[in-house]
């Protein structure tokens, strides 16, 4: 089996059982503007438009395992408020080294933040458009917690909540153009966190090319 699949089928069982443990109140809201109608606005049904000056915006990023493609743009461009104006915009998105399974990309957001949305935006014309991840928090207050913690490390064991688990893939295959997520709770806050980490998966494993081109992902605190 190679890495690819290897990562893809570990990951297909670890979403599998984190829909149990996820909190029964969050909801995970996405649009899917199809390459038709997808434009530079990225303006969706349901999902708000991507922000400029979210709580995200001054946040610290530190890819905790795995690598970016150096075709793409580094972690910056997924809090720096721009976005791709056109659908096959390496250089707009950041997205984890072809080859590889995906990766963990951590948040400091800085300081205990109550967040009431963290809202995630992707494009791309086939299927590194769709955003396949688990979202994980923390206060940061564990004895035992681990910042940084690699693949191999089970983040419930180190201070970390597991927040929700997003899949936007369609079983059609039909997944080229726009996707926008809204992770949300239905009391109004998914609580108060410093730190963020996206455990994020490939799409695919039929070639080298399933991790996703993320253009901005947005934390909105409370205001
Ligand atoms: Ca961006
Ligand atoms: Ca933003």
């Amino acid at each position: 089996m190679n890495r690819n699949l290897f990562c893809l089928a570990t990951a297909t069982v670890l979403l599998s059982a984190a829909t149990f443990t996820a909190q029964a109140q969050v909801k995970v809201t996405f649009d899917h503007n199809p390459n038709a109608t997808a434009t530079r606005a990225f303006k969706f049904k349901n999902v708000p438009s991507p922000a400029k000056d979210d709580a995200a915006a001054k946040a610290k990023l530190l890819l905790v395992e795995g690598e970016a493609d150096g075709n793409g743009a580094d972690a910056g461009a997924l809090t720096d408020g721009d976005l791709p104006t056109e659908e096959d915009q390496p250089a707009a998105n950041f997205f984890w080294n072809a080859g590889t399974g995906g990766g963990r990309l951590q948040i400091d957001l800085g300081s205990l933040i109550e967040i009431v949305q963290v809202n995630t935006y992707s494009w791309h014309p086939n299927t590194r458009g769709p955003q396949v991840y688990r979202l994980w928090a923390s206060d940061g207050a564990a004895v035992n917690f681990n910042s940084a913690p690699k693949a191999k490390i089970d983040l419930a064991t180190c201070g970390w909540k597991l927040i929700t688990v997003v899949d936007t893939r369609s079983k059609d295959g039909d997944d080229g153009g726009q996707f926008g997520v809204s992770i949300t709770d239905a009391r109004g806050s998914l609580g108060k966190f410093r730190y963020l980490l996206f455990d994020c998966y490939v799409t695919e494993t039929s070639d080298e090319f399933g991790n996703t081109f993320y253009s901005e992902i947005d934390v909105v605190a409370r205001k």
